[in-house]
């Protein structure tokens, strides 16, 4: 049983993050999903979620590809998630390529995926401002 991870705010669930949970999950055959809450979105990454944790973290649940949802609270929990669930596989999407490569040395491989083009929440929240 291959384990995967990944991590996400999934705001305004699109199809370029349903892209990235079904590469994920093609990499394993279980994947957790590790999702901001509000309070580390806002806090951590200045971002204001449309959609709450409750309502992101059910939205995630319905989705084949996803086996668990658990909360990201911190930058630093990545090390620990690995271990207590016993993982094989980190993906991410290239837009943070490299930046989670440490967790090569906790024997975890580290996988970062190219993004899906002109999708994103923040440009599906600007277009419905016009
Ligand atoms: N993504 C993608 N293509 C898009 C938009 C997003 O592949 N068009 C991917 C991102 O690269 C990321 C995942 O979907 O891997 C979730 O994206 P966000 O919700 O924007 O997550 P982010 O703010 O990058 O949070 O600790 C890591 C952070 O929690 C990541």
């Amino acid at each position: 049983m291959k384990r995967v991870i990944t991590y996400g705010t999934f705001d305004l669930l699109h199809y370029g993050h349903i892209n990235i949970l079904r590469r994920a999950k093609e990499l394993g055959d279980y994947l957790v999903v590790v999702l901001s809450t509000d309070e580390f979105n806002w806090e951590q990454k200045q971002k204001k979620c449309y959609f709450t944790y409750e309502q992101r973290k059910m939205l995630l649940e319905s989705i084949r590809y996803v086996d668990l949802v658990i909360p990201e609270t911190s930058w630093e929990q990545k090390k620990t998630d690995v271990y207590e669930y016993h993982i094989d596989t980190f993906v991410m999407g290239d837009d943070w390529t490299g930046k989670f490569d440490f967790l090569k040395d906790e024997g975890v491989e580290v996988v970062y995926l190219p993004r899906t083009p002109e999708i994103s929440t923040t440009q599906i929240k600007s277009d419905l401002n016009q």
